[in-house]
């Protein structure tokens, strides 16, 4: 079909205005990530000003591809429209949080969800209760308003704590898994040792802090 073609599908179709209220939904994802990234930005600021040191090692932002958006809803059985999506999927918006130390990770949940513009809507503690292959973090579904032009708007997030160990072996982890070819006992020995390098980086982590406060 060639591009004149494909225009006119496009048009006759009324294409433009049926994608537009996902367009939008869209756009205020990526709202709520601007402004959760700033929150975490302003926290920085105020505590290395203030005990002279950043609790934040990096901040990474990713909005869900639509593709894996429609997967999630087809696998979980919801309906296939945008206020099911809005209802349903908290983890559009996602922003992760790398600290050096445990301790910051909890400081840092609490100085978010304190906000009063900020509503906590769920809270995973895969550090105090990790999954059985290993995989620690602290995640929060967050819900804040965004401010458009006509309207304010109450957009949900996932935000993710990990400490630099946590999040080494998470992002390991996920390469490996995808080595689904190997023969099941293979993928076994794989999943223990993973396992194995899951609580080495625990024992780091607490090591680490313990060497912070013993100085
Ligand atoms: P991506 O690319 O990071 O978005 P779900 O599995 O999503 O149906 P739920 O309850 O929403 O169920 O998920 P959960 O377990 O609270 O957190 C899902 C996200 O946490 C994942 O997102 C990963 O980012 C991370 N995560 C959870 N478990 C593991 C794990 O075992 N290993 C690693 N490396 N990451 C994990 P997505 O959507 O899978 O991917």
């Amino acid at each position: 079909m060639d591009s004149n073609t494909l225009l006119e599908v496009f048009y006759e179709n009324d294409i433009a205005n049926k994608l537009l209220p996902f367009r939008q939904a869209m756009c205020c994802y990526r709202c709520a990530v601007m402004e959760i990234e700033t929150k975490f930005k302003v926290l920085n600021e105020q505590f290395s000003l203030h005990y002279d040191r950043n609790p934040i090692e990096s901040i990474h932002t990713r909005i869900k591809s639509e593709q894996s958006i429609l997967e999630k809803m087809k696998r979980k059985g919801f309906d296939m429209t945008i206020e099911s999506m809005e209802k349903n999927i908290f983890d559009i918006a996602g922003i992760r949080v790398i600290s050096s130390f445990q301790d910051d990770i909890y400081a840092l949940a609490d100085l978010l969800i304190q906000q009063d513009d900020v509503r906590l809507i769920q809270k995973k503690d895969y550090i105090k209760n990790p999954k059985p292959n290993g995989y620690r973090s602290l995640h929060l579904i967050v819900e804040i308003p965004i401010f458009l032009a006509n309207e304010k708007k109450w957009v949900k997030a996932e935000v993710q704590f990990r400490t630099i160990a946590m999040d080494f072996w998470a992002s390991l982890e996920h390469k490996l898994r995808y080595k689904k070819d190997l023969p099941q006992e293979r993928l076994d020995d794989i999943n223990d040792e993973l396992k194995n390098c899951a609580d080495i980086c625990a024992l780091l982590d607490h090591k680490m802090s313990d060497i912070r406060n013993d100085h």
